[in-house]
């Protein structure tokens, strides 16, 4: 889908952010309880303080949807779906001031949330739209029915993007949904609740809770809820899985994930550099998908560790408003924690860390761009979800060691292969454990393309028509 963009938003003043933010339920900003900050993680400046839902509030949000569930889920597809088209295009006629705000809440950089994560968002809504009349005989049964309300939770590293996700198909199934953010990304979602007032969307269809872990946890625990999506941390995921354990709920888990990037030695070295680069650098490598285990062919090591090497000394890291910038903020100063610590374990089992010369800004969570070579499967950096921009590189000499090692893995998200025979393609892709697999190419995203993983990365798709199976009763 292609879209026309207005000159670089790399103005802060595009965006109004007000001093505070209530909790959005039936339509309303309302008061909630206690607040919290959210802080812009590029120079730790204050943002807006925002309301932090206690377990009464997501009582309220979950009646409010229950009550809206009554009228929506009858309303006739296409005019469900008119809503769903119009909130697109609000979003493309918002486009900047969602870019930039999502930047200054995130860190990420502006050519990656305006050209990137912005016209995704629209075109989830887009295509979603086209669904909502579509459903009877599309493969759901005659007449499929909603699920009711679906309590969704998401993560920091892709706030607006994770929310179109989740929101999207479920409101074009009927479905109406109480939505919890990340607590260090709330904003975008409060904007979006405001283009929900703006596209007229009825009362109660659309509700947000901000908020952190508990707030999630009273969602996922309301007896009347009836579906659960979230994406986050495993361990988490674990604790949703128990939780709704013998309930009536329904759920879908999209957790981490350690993809192997794999180039064979007759791969576009230029090609695939670009893609290793893109693999572990987009968004900071805050990416679930991300390309973080480089598996290497023997034979081309030193050539391509150059290559890679000349490439990542013209990353630009800094300003995330800056439309220059390749690599942007860290998210949260405990994000940063976690990556540090992770790095330095990498140097203490041995392997060899080496980042290209850069000036890191004074203030702010800052990673510098990182590859450790030297890496064995046992290490922790080969074996854990690192979550920044920390790629670990092994080797390996044939096809067969490539694909053992790729799914030596508790996880099992994505994958990239690199090699021009397209025979290599297709037998890989059908040997990698992973629920994506790109060749010659990595992090490519389209909303007609299912999303979702196996063992430890969680279970259900989202994306294409499989997202609609999460929120219909087939
Ligand atoms: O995740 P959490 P965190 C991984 C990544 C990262 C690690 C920790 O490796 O380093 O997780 O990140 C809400 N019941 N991913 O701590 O805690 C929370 O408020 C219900 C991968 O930020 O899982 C937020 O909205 N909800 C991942 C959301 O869960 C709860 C993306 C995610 O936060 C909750 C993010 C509870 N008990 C992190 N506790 C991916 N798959 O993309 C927290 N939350």
């Amino acid at each position: 889908m292609m879209f026309t963009y207005a000159p670089a938003p790399e103005s802060r003043s595009i965006v109004n952010i007000k001093p505070s933010y209530g909790l959005f339920i039936n339509g309303s900003f309302v008061d909630g309880g206690s607040a919290f900050k959210t802080i812009n993680p590029a120079n730790e400046e204050v943002l807006a303080e925002v309301a932090e839902a206690t377990k009464e509030d997501v009582d309220r949000a979950v009646k409010a949807a229950r009550a809206a569930f009554k009228t929506w889920s009858k309303l006739p597809g296409k005019e469900r779906a008119k809503y769903l088209f119009r909130i697109a295009r609000i979003i493309q006629e918002r486009s900047r001031e969602l870019a930039v705000l999502e930047s200054l809440d995130n860190g990420k950089p502006i050519k990656e949330s305006r050209d990137v994560d912005v016209p995704l968002v629209a075109a989830h809504f887009f295509y979603y739209a086209g669904w909502a009349d579509k459903l009877n005989h599309a493969g759901f049964g005659a007449n499929p029915r909603p699920l009711g309300v679906a309590g969704q939770i998401i993560p920091w590293n892709f706030p607006l993007l994770m929310l179109a996700w989740k929101i999207a198909p479920a409101l074009a199934c009927g479905n109406t949904v109480v939505l919890k953010p990340a607590e260090t990304t709330p904003l975008s979602a409060l904007l979006f609740a405001e283009i929900c007032q703006q596209a007229d969307l009825p009362p109660g269809v659309v509700n947000i809770v901000t908020g952190a872990g508990a707030t999630g946890a009273a969602l996922v625990d309301h007896p009347d809820v009836d579906k659960v999506a979230f994406t986050g941390s495993t361990d988490v995921g674990r604790h949703i899985a128990k939780a709704v354990a013998g309930t009536k709920k329904k759920v879908t888990l999209e957790l981490g994930g350690k993809a192997a990037n794999i180039i064979f030695e007759d791969a576009p070295i230029d090609q695939a550099v670009e893609g290793i680069v893109n693999g572990i650098f987009f968004n900071q490598g805050h990416v679930c998908c991300a390309g973080s285990r480089l598996l290497v062919q023997e034979s081309i090591y030193d050539t391509l560790l150059e290559s890679l090497k000349r490439r990542m000394g013209t990353l630009r890291v800094g300003d995330p408003l800056d439309k220059n910038t390749d690599i942007g903020a860290i998210n949260s100063q405990d994000q940063l924690k976690r990556i540090k610590a992770l790095a330095k374990i990498g140097s203490e089992e041995g392997a060899e860390a080496w980042s290209p010369p850069c000036e890191l800004p004074r203030n702010g969570f800052w990673f510098r761009p990182t590859i450790f070579t030297g890496v064995s499967q046992a290490h922790r950096i080969a074996r854990e979800e690192i979550f920044g921009p920390v790629l670990s590189v092994l080797t390996f000499r044939t096809p067969a060691e490539a694909i053992e090692k790729a799914n030596n893995t508790p996880y099992g998200l994505s994958a990239g292969i690199w090699t021009e025979k397209g025979s290599r393609i297709l037998d890989m892709a059908d040997k990698l454990r992973a629920g994506v697999v790109w060749a010659n190419t990595f992090n490519k995203f389209d909303p007609a393309s299912p999303f979702g993983g196996y063992k430890e990365s969680g279970y259900g798709r989202e994306g294409g028509r499989h997202g609609l199976e999460a929120y219909l009763a087939v």
